[in-house]
């Protein structure tokens, strides 16, 4: 039993490896919220079969993310650490709120008109519903917190919707019961938190385009796996104007792509922008980069060789998402039996 009162949760897609964005936008702040929260942490698989994914690289995608939580300082003793696909609460609850949520409400998601593309017809129903299954991972556990990226925070508010929508519709039911909590109803409004110390790390190709797992060059972002060849040479092509370091933050206006990299060695570095600029205002970038180089290496290298020693005992891997999938089961399986009674689904087991 744990002494929080207030439940996190967070996950990430197995669709690749992860990268730099998703441990400066995601995963240090779950390293730190362990302290203050009971915390649960998923490797959303449901999620990542809305795109094709090669049933071999899957599995091998689900370890190696498993490996990323843990080498970045999760503590699985301390964290629930599982695999979504084996608590079927997800799924379950996860048709009940494609039940609940509008087709209207879901034709305004901007992840899916760009996951989508031109090809819309040819998506995945799984791709048009991902919001309805998010907000089930998250209200299966009556998760409080969810620290997640930027980008997320348009999926986060509809799973409000959804949150409170199921609990004006069968407000009754749930009063019957005695199963609300305070004014808030069955399922709590769970709040989005959107503050890693970079919560938006952009492509190091395009500063206007977010750093992603499917964009189609390598170089665009640096890997969780990436060696300290690999980062050097990355930074070094990353794309940058030809202007000095401005010392003030305002002076990266207009400057996406300067503007990224001193967010990444504010971020790796844990200082503000502010005092990045105020340690290399007026420096040429072949400057700073190399300073980055540096920093970014003595930051991520020793994630990378956690994650080697990790993944080459993947029965451990696998023992660990056993565990957490049996503890998170634990907390969601009552919580399922009661959403079940309160939609009126009859159970004689
Ligand atoms: N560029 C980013 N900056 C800050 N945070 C980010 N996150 C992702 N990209 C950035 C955060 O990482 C968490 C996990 O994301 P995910 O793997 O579940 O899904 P995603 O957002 O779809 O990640 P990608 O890399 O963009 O994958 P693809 O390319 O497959 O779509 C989330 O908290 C997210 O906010």
């Amino acid at each position: 039993m744990s002494g929080f009162h207030q439940r996190v949760f967070s996950g990430m897609q197995p669709t690749s490896t992860l990268h730099l964005g998703n441990y400066l936008g995601a995963l240090t702040n779950w390293v730190a919220m362990q302290d203050t929260h009971e915390c649960i942490y998923c490797v959303v698989d449901m999620h990542a079969i809305t795109m094709w994914q090669d049933p071999a690289d899957l599995k091998r995608a689900i370890r190696e993310v498993t490996a990323a939580y843990i080498a970045a300082g999760v503590d699985p003793k301390r964290s629930i650490i599982f695999n979504q696909s084996q608590v079927h609460g997800h799924a379950e609850l996860a048709w009940v709120f494609n039940c609940v949520a509008r087709l209207g409400w879901l034709n305004r998601m901007t992840q899916f008109k760009e996951k989508a593309g031109k090809d819309r017809e040819n998506a995945s129903v799984g791709l048009y519903a991902y919001p309805n299954l998010m907000a089930a991972d998250i209200l299966l556990y009556k998760a409080t917190h969810v620290p997640v990226g930027e980008d997320q925070k348009q999926h986060l508010e509809l799973t409000r919707d959804i949150a409170q929508k199921f609990n004006n519709d069968f407000g009754a039911q749930i009063a019957e019961r005695g199963l609300g909590t305070g004014e808030l109803g069955f399922f709590p409004l769970p709040e989005p938190m959107i503050q890693g110390p970079a919560p938006r790390v952009m492509s190091l190709r395009d500063g206007t385009k977010k750093m992603s797992k499917s964009d189609a060059s390598d170089y665009s972002r640096i890997n969780l796996t990436d060696d300290a060849e690999a980062i050097a040479q990355k930074i070094r092509k990353a794309k940058t104007d030809p202007e000095a370091l401005p010392s003030e933050e305002k002076g990266l206006e207009g400057r996406p792509e300067a503007e990224n990299l001193v967010g990444i060695y504010a971020g790796l570095s844990g200082a503000s922008k502010d005092a990045v600029l105020k340690q290399f205002g007026g420096s040429q970038f072949s400057g700073f980069k190399a300073a980055l180089v540096d920093l970014a290496v003595e930051k991520l290298a020793p994630i990378a060789g956690e994650m080697r020693r990790l993944l080459a005992d993947p029965k451990h891997i696998d023992d660990i998402l056993g565990a957490g999938a049996d503890r998170a089961d634990a907390i969601a399986a009552p919580i399922m039996r009661e959403v079940k009674d309160i939609v009126g689904f009859v159970r004689s087991r």
